[in-house]
């Protein structure tokens, strides 16, 4: 795993185009690339630098239970989508704090800035946490990834569970070529936080074995590609067993795919280390549907990475 992704790194910094971005911070870029994992060499958790499972599976899991509201996530102390939620409430006519414009990237650049928005995102974490009204309001993302997954609108005023509908069809018809999911909703991406990255994904069986493919639109290499790749090999073994079938490949198709250039210093020092043995994954045996996983039925064995490497990532 940690050479693939590696490779994909090297492959970034020795050909990719400077290219600017929404968020201002700027990337070093590249279109159309391909990697593949086969699941059963070992859990794909780079080892390279420490990767947060926990925070992969209780995200993972708050998709699958159709959850869009980050209260859930915090309650879990999983942070990684907090921005998002934030940057709805900074921006709404209620708040009446300090000015919070482009808080991400001022918060890199500014150390000032940095303590004063800390503080002011505390200040939010506590009200979701505390305030059911507020969470309800600002703690929503929209029709993000758990809502298109688990209840997609039909054109008849219903919902389309997809997850559901996708485990029934490989069950039912292993050899279709149809086994698909979709995040991407044209007619609701105005009105997410954040358009879906994971825009689509299809599986398929052979041999015996489930395997899983991602078309990623845009891949944030060195905070989000390593959650990502852990997070659909996740997604594919808890649907291999919901179906009686062993695990296969993850194969991961990435569109836009940048390292942030406030990224660079990091990457330089993970590409030196070199990698080690891959964990493997235990799931609790007791549990029999996909949507009645917790944290603790997903355990994660022998995982001995490099220390983690900390980034600012960019909103
Ligand atoms: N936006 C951007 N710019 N990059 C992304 O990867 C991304 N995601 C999700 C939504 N928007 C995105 C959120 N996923 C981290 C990892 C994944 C995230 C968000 C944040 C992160 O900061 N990880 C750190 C720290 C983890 C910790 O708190 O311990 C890390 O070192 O791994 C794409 O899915």
């Amino acid at each position: 795993v940690d050479e693939a992704y590696l490779k994909l790194c090297q492959y970034i910094l020795d050909e990719g185009n400077a290219k600017g971005d929404r968020t201002g911070t700027g990337t070093w870029s590249t279109f159309g690339y391909q990697m593949r994992f086969d699941l059963q060499e070992g859990f794909p958790l780079l080892t390279t630098k420490k990767t947060a499972f926990r925070l992969i599976a209780t995200e993972l899991l708050w998709f699958l239970k159709g959850d869009t509201n980050v209260k859930t996530l915090i309650q879990q102390r999983n942070h990684i989508w907090d921005e998002w939620a934030f940057e709805k409430w900074v921006t709404s006519d209620e708040y009446e704090g300090p000015n919070m414009d482009h808080f991400g990237n001022r918060a890199a650049k500014d150390e000032q800035f940095a303590v004063i928005y800390k503080e002011q995102m505390s200040i939010f974490q506590e009200k979701i946490l505390s305030d059911d009204d507020f969470a309800a309001k600002y703690g929503d993302l929209g029709p993000v990834y758990g809502k298109q997954w688990r209840s997609w609108p039909d054109a008849e005023g219903g919902t389309i569970d997809q997850i559901k509908n996708v485990i029934h069809s490989i069950k039912n018809n292993p050899n279709s070529r149809r086994h698909i999911v979709s995040a991407w909703n044209p007619a609701e991406v105005d009105d997410m936080a954040l358009p879906p990255c994971h825009t689509l994904f299809q599986f398929y069986v052979a041999d015996g074995k489930l395997s899983c493919q991602l078309y990623q639109r845009s891949a944030d290499v060195f905070l989000g590609v390593p959650f990502n790749i852990a997070s659909y090999a996740l997604l594919t073994h808890l649907i291999a067993k919901e179906c009686d079938l062993e695990v296969g490949e993850f194969i991961h198709t990435l569109g836009d795919a940048h390292i942030y250039k406030n990224h660079l210093d990091q990457v330089n020092e993970q590409l030196s280390r070199e990698h080690r043995a891959l964990p493997t994954l235990h799931l609790n045996e007791e549990k029999t549907s996909i949507f009645d996983y917790e944290m603790e039925d997903l355990k994660i064995e022998g995982y001995d990475p490099h220390p983690s490497i900390k980034a600012p990532i960019a909103v």
